[in-house]
């Protein structure tokens, strides 16, 4: 890709660095020392970049979109930086000169983990492609202290450990005292009339200060740079001198604590909502300081807040920063003035928003009490839009009480934020076609009525240049010799390596990459005490734990095919290795018995020598971004068996997929269009579809009647009771067959088992036909030219923001 700088000057440039920063000479810096120097080289060039990038921007007045989101999966930003630059090679030559190796410099970078799993990765996912495209966008988040977890497995126990990524992580960002704003929070509101109309009078408020730290991301062969600005919460100047001054020291730093506390660590539950107070300030303060900061950018270009839709778009990526709406409001209406209506106008128009889930226990319901005590005027102003709709609704469906109260905002207390998100903004969307639709028809069907133009649906995409061309170079290769190197720029590309469908020395270098790959993730394994046999089957579910992605279903079927070998020793199977990665959230008990399911199964796997050789199974401990780099590369099996109309979309199924892996999967979330894509020859579904799970719930479902009537089933069932190396599993026996926690079974294992195992055994059958497995691999890779988060920005961008890039 592009160069801007010769090895030479490159150089120049490191040295100098580390006598600023060390006052050392290159031949004297250790690694750690090399890593972050060449960190700073990277930020500089950028900043450079960004400048010039910025000014351009400036001068076209083009519309802006600002992405608000809780989470921004990040992971290591060295490598792909200077993927993006073009500027690997250089880097790799000046450090090999002074024996250095830049791939090992690449280990040094401790992941950013500011979030919990597809959410946030998704939306690093579109900071890459809106930097790379030239779109006028800025991220926003919060610059989490602590971010996800480090996951240890002790004795089948998952451990939480904190993630410090700051030391090491913070060279990456650029602290900006200079655009610091103020968060309000408690305190009272009056409303007084003057001459001028009602006023509202805020006193006694608690103040925090949110300072931004700005992380750049370059685009891949352009002159974009996308900024994703984090905050940071500072404690106002109020130094409590006179308890100081009485020897009181902890009243006088509580403050102090209080304030940074918001910004302590990332909230680590996936599709849960967490109704904790903390939780709440952290979001509000999130939308706060970005609204502001978006308000002041626009009167320093613009001198006026007239044009403000026009020039401006306000993303929110699911409820979590749905406060946005109000606090934009109160801006308009206490600070500018405008009356309620042209405010609210205003506001519509400007934002947008994704929702990315539809379990009911994810959905945000904040109690009123709550919001009022925390942000008063924030709570005045969600009445009146709650009023004002419910109004509005009156008037068009007169006497149908049941369906105002269900599209209120407020109700029993609690403050619906999905509701104050698609009555707030312009465009409400999901993740992918098959969700989108299920929010029409059920979770959001009233708003549909009412206002179906609102709805559309933008399917989840992935940074193909990360997960493939960086991920898996080998298969980068192979693509640029076939195809040419235009799919970089434009995924659709992909699909023209179809062509090579039947070109055997093709399919063959495809099955040598996969071994190759496969190896390079067993040797990594290796250095970590793990041993994996590359030549079995790597079956991989990599994701958060969740009963809803059923990793259960997955064990019982490996314990199936336990029982099997239990029986008859001598059965032929080829051997396949179980690879499960997943964190669980730290409160989930039935996560976390999963967990140690499938860590006492493999311990007792490991002990017969006999089975061993055929099946074995690996918990991949701490499962984040650069792991799962390293095995999207080596996966052959895709396991996506979330219980149909359950997985909005899922974005690790399209990575896999587009390395070359099959999926054995539901018909969910997005592996409905990986079907349309690749066709019923070149993928194992099975399962109830969500139709069939509905028409099923409304059948009534009894687990229980599989348990007492399959025998394979009953099998299963039973090992669980017996237990595995030592340990009975007896809790998740009770959960599938007596229903402690209510109904039986509740995301269905058993009524998928049987067409689960079916499938399963039609898959490891294609597998013994190396060529037409490698002929489906190929379909795949090809297939995923649809899934790159490009063609998702695009969407975005014409469709919902409509903003245009810079060329
Ligand atoms: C995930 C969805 O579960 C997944 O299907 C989708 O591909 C991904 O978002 C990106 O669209 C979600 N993650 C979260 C995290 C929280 C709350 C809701 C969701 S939905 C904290």
């Amino acid at each position: 890709m592009q160069s801007t700088l010769t090895s030479k000057q490159l150089g120049v440039l490191i040295k100098n660095k580390l006598s600023r920063h060390y006052g050392i000479s290159a031949e004297e810096a250790d690694r750690k020392q090399m890593y972050k120097t060449c960190a700073r080289a990277v930020v500089e060039i950028l900043s450079d970049k960004r400048t010039r990038y910025y000014q351009k921007l400036k001068d076209q007045e083009k519309k802006k979109v600002y992405y608000l989101c809780m989470e921004f999966l990040v992971g290591r930003s060295l490598k792909n930086n200077l993927y993006n630059l073009g500027l690997e090679k250089e880097f790799r030559e000046v450090l090999k000169e002074w024996n250095f190796d830049l791939e090992e410099l690449y280990e040094d970078e401790p992941d950013a983990g500011l979030g919990n799993g597809g959410l946030g990765r998704l939306a690093s996912c579109f900071m890459d492609s809106l930097a790379t495209m030239e779109y006028p966008a800025m991220g926003y988040s919060i610059c989490y202290e602590y971010g996800l977890f480090k996951q240890k497995i002790v004795d089948g126990w998952q451990m939480e450990l904190p993630d410090i990524w700051l030391p090491g992580g913070d060279v990456w960002l650029n602290q900006r005292n200079d655009l610091a704003f103020r968060v309000k929070f408690n305190g009272h509101v009056e409303e007084i009339w003057t001459n001028d109309g009602l006023k509202t009078n805020y006193t006694d408020y608690d103040e925090v200060e949110a300072v931004p730290y700005d992380m750049m991301i370059s685009g891949a062969n352009s002159e974009g740079v996308a900024i994703l600005r984090l905050w940071r919460a500072r404690d106002v100047d109020k130094f409590d001198m006179k308890s100081f001054a009485k020897g009181d020291y902890n009243r006088a730093m509580n403050e102090k604590m209080n304030a940074e506390l918001i910004c302590k660590v990332l909230y680590p539950s996936d599709n849960h909502f967490e109704g904790k107070t903390l939780r709440l300030r952290q979001q509000y303060f999130l939308v706060s300081a970005s609204i502001q900061n978006i308000i002041s950018d626009h009167l320093q270009q613009f001198g006026t807040l007239d044009n403000f839709s026009e020039k401006i778009a306000i993303h929110i990526n699911d409820t979590h920063p749905a406060l946005c709406i109000p606090e934009l409001m109160r801006i308009l209406l206490d600070d500018y003035h405008y009356s309620w209506e042209n405010a609210y106008n205003m506001v519509i128009s400007t934002v947008s928003y994704t929702n990315h889930t539809v379990l009911s226990e994810a959905l945000e319901t904040w109690p009123e009490e709550l919001i009022k005590q925390q942000f008063p005027r924030i709570y005045g102003i969600i009445q009146g839009m709650n009023e004002s709709y419910c109004q509005e609704m009156w008037n068009r469906y007169p006497g149908e009480w049941g369906k105002i109260e269900r599209m209120a905002i407020i109700s029993h207390g609690q403050i619906r934020m999905a509701n104050l998100c698609v009555i707030g903004s312009s465009s409400v969307n999901g993740v992918s076609k098959l969700h989108s639709d299920i929010l029409k028809s059920q979770v959001f069907s009233d708003f549909y009525q009412a206002s179906s133009e609102k709805f559309t649906n933008v399917t989840n995409g992935f940074a193909h240049r990360r997960w493939i061309c960086q991920a898996n170079p080998r298969l980068t290769r192979l693509l640029d010799d076939c195809i040419g190197e235009e799919y970089k720029k434009d995924g659709r590309k992909l699909a023209d390596f179809k062509r090579y469908s039947d070109n055997r020395s093709i399919l063959r270098q495809l099955r040598d990459i996969k071994l190759a790959n496969k190896i390079d993730f067993s040797n990594l394994m290796d250095q970590k005490g793990v041993s994996i046999d590359p030549h079995s089957i790597f079956d991989v579910q990599a994701k958060r734990l969740h009963e809803y992605k059923r990793q259960l279903l997955n064990v019982l079927k490996i314990i199936s095919l336990y029982l099997d070998l239990k029986d008859d020793p001598n059965l032929v199977m080829p051997p396949q290795t179980f690879l499960f990665a997943a964190k669980a959230a730290p409160g989930y008990y039935m996560a976390k018995e999963v967990i140690r399911l499938i860590w006492h199964l493999s311990a007792d796997i490991e002990k017969d020598p006999v089975l061993r050789e055929k099946i074995r199974v690996v918990f991949l401990e701490n499962y984040c971004v650069t792991m799962a780099e390293a095995l999207m590369p080596a996966a052959e099996i895709s396991e996506q068996i979330s219980l149909a109309g359950k997985e909005a979309s899922g974005t690790g199924n399209m990575k896999m997929m587009a390395n070359g892996a099959l999926t054995i999967g539901t018909m969910d979330g997005a592996n409905v269009e990986i079907f349309e894509a690749v066709g019923n020859e070149n993928m194992f579904i099975f399962g109830m579809s969500a139709e069939d799970v509905e028409r099923k719930w409304a059948e009534g479902y009894e687990a229980s009647s599989y348990y007492h009537n399959k025998e394979k089933i009953h099998r299963v069932v039973e090992s669980l009771r017996r237990g595995f190396n030592g340990e009975s599993f007896d809790s998740i026996y009770r959960y599938l067959i007596v229903g402690d926690f209510g109904v039986g079974d509740p995301y269905m294992c058993l009524a998928d088992f049987e067409d689960y195992l079916k499938v399963h055994q039609q898959l490891l059958d294609v597998y013994l036909d190396q060529h037409k497995w490698n002929q489906m691999s190929l379909f795949n890779i090809a297939g995923a030219e649809r899934f790159a988060a490009d063609r998702s920005i695009m969407d975005y961008a014409r469709n919902i923001w409509n903003i245009t890039p810079l060329h």
